[in-house]
């Protein structure tokens, strides 16, 4: 986590374009002195930022580096709770276990644990996440709303529609969701979600939401096991993505969603998730713990549930399984 000043000197930045900022503006904007800015210019260089210094004029930030460290997230994020606290590593286990003992240690909401690798990335059930270094967006964000733990799911439908509408932002993809927590790309997963949750028996604490994205990998960074099913946004794409633009775009895109659910409930969401959905209408087999359930996916209830119509006409709620379309 950085100073105050370092996050006000960013946002300085973010708003000046290319214009030059004196040394002595900066000083005032921020509150500090004009060695102070100096030695956060210096910070700012040592971690690969360009920073063009000129005399009578002052600085201007003429490249920054691919990371997606806490400074090169804040340089232009605009919202007001997602991402505002950043905690940044190079390498950790898992940003998940993280985020998990800091939102215990009572973080504000909209905290985020961000990491250049992970070495022991996970999915669902304990699955394994794979998280090469430098390539892939490896994020867990901290939300608090007031509502019962029952609404968790929701947050995993939420997140996905944030995500496609991230990635369609900045690219020219049409990434579809896959019912619950899979976004996917010409058939192959290009991120996964995982939501996780503390709480009391009526109430959420805490729902720790976690995105494993992956940017810029091409095939070769992808173990065997992954080769077919994986997929990356450069290889769909054909050339290399920001990723701090990113991160950046998700929280912001979140952010909107997050306050349009909790006005107005999951209607909103519901319809925005639907048009994004891959196996509407479609047959499938959800794979639960409790066994395998074959049929046509209908859509899902205003909780978020998936209803499948199994070829008896029953149908059945699904709150949680692998799916596979198109059997
Ligand atoms: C997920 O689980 O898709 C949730 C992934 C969440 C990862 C994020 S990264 C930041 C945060 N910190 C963590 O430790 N985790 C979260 P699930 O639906 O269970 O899918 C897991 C399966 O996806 C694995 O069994 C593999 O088959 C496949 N997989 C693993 N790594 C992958 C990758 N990088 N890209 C695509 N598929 C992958």
């Amino acid at each position: 986590m950085q100073s105050a000043i370092r996050k006000k000197l960013l946002e300085a930045f973010s708003h000046s374009e290319d214009e030059f900022l004196s040394g002595q503006s900066l000083a005032d904007i921020v509150g500090c002195s004009r060695t102070a800015i100096w030695k956060h210019i210096e910070e700012l260089r040592k971690e690969g930022f360009i920073l063009e210094a000129v005399r009578r004029k002052g600085y201007r930030i003429l490249e920054t580096p691919d990371s997606v460290t806490e400074n090169k997230i804040r340089l232009g994020l605009q919202t007001k709770t997602l991402g505002q606290v950043i905690h940044y590593e190079e390498s950790v286990k898992s940003t998940q276990k993280i985020a998990h003992v800091l939102a215990g240690d009572g973080a504000q909401e909209g905290t985020m644990v961000i990491a250049d690798e992970q070495t022991a990335g996970r999915g669902r059930l304990m699955r394994e996440w794979h998280s090469s270094k430098g390539t892939g967006i490896w994020m867990s964000l901290i939300l608090k709303p007031l509502l019962p733990p029952q609404k968790a799911p929701q947050f995993t439908l939420i997140t996905a529609v944030a995500v496609v509408q991230a990635i369609e932002e900045v690219s020219d993809l049409h990434p579809q969701i896959k019912w619950p927590n899979d976004i996917l790309i010409n058939g192959k997963k290009v991120t996964g979600i995982l939501t996780e949750l503390q709480a009391e028996s009526d109430k959420i604490n805490s729902i720790i939401i976690g995105i494993g994205m992956n940017v810029n990998h091409t095939q070769k960074h992808f173990p065997d096991e992954l080769q077919t099913i994986a997929t990356s946004l450069a290889i769909e794409q054909g050339n290399q993505l920001s990723r701090s633009e990113l991160v950046q775009n998700i929280l912001e895109r979140m952010e909107v969603l997050y306050d349009l659910y909790m006005k107005e409930g999951f209607t909103p969401i519901k319809l925005l998730w639907e048009s994004y959905a891959i196996s509407i209408g479609k047959k499938i087999i959800a794979r639960t713990i409790n066994g395998n359930i074959e049929g046509r996916a209908l859509g899902i209830t205003d909780e978020g549930v998936l209803k499948i119509e199994d070829t008896s006409g029953v149908v059945h709620q699904i709150y949680s399984a692998d799916i596979e379309v198109n059997v």
